[in-house]
C-alpha cells in the first residue's frame, strides 16, 4: 500500500518529533534542548529569528500549554500548525 502525500507528511512530522523527543528524559517529549535542536536542524529558517536564549524561553513557554516545562506531541502541533498557516499565508501574498 502506499500513502498519499499528505500521509507521508503526517508520518514525517511524527518520526521527526520522535527522532528529537527520544534523545533525553521523558521519550514522548521534547525538552528545551530537544526543542531547540529539532528547531536549529529541521527549521533553519525559523531558527535565524530565534536567535537568542530569551526567545527560545519565550517560545517554549507559549507553546508549552499544560505547563509541564516540556513540549508534548499536541503542543509540537500546534506549533507547525501556526508555523504552516504562516508559510500558506506568505505563499498566498506571493501570488497577488
Ligand atoms: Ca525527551
Ligand atoms: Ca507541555
Amino acid at each position: 500500500m502506499t500513502m498519499t502525500d499528505l500521509e507521508t507528511s503526517m508520518a514525517t512530522i511524527i518520526a521527526v518529533f520522535q527522532k528529537y523527543s527520544e534523545r533525553e528524559g521523558d521519550k514522548h517529549k521534547l525538552k528545551k534542548s530537544e526543542l531547540k535542536d529539532l528547531l536549529h536542524d529541521e527549521l533553519p529558517d525559523l531558527m535565524a529569528h530565534v536567535k537568542d536564549q530569551a526567545a527560545l524561553d519565550s517560545l517554549m513557554e507559549s507553546l508549552d500549554s499544560d505547563g509541564d516545562a516540556e513540549c508534548d506531541f499536541q503542543e509540537f502541533m500546534t506549533f507547525i500548525s501556526m508555523v504552516t498557516v504562516c508559510c500558506h499565508e506568505f505563499f498566498e501574498h506571493e501570488d497577488e
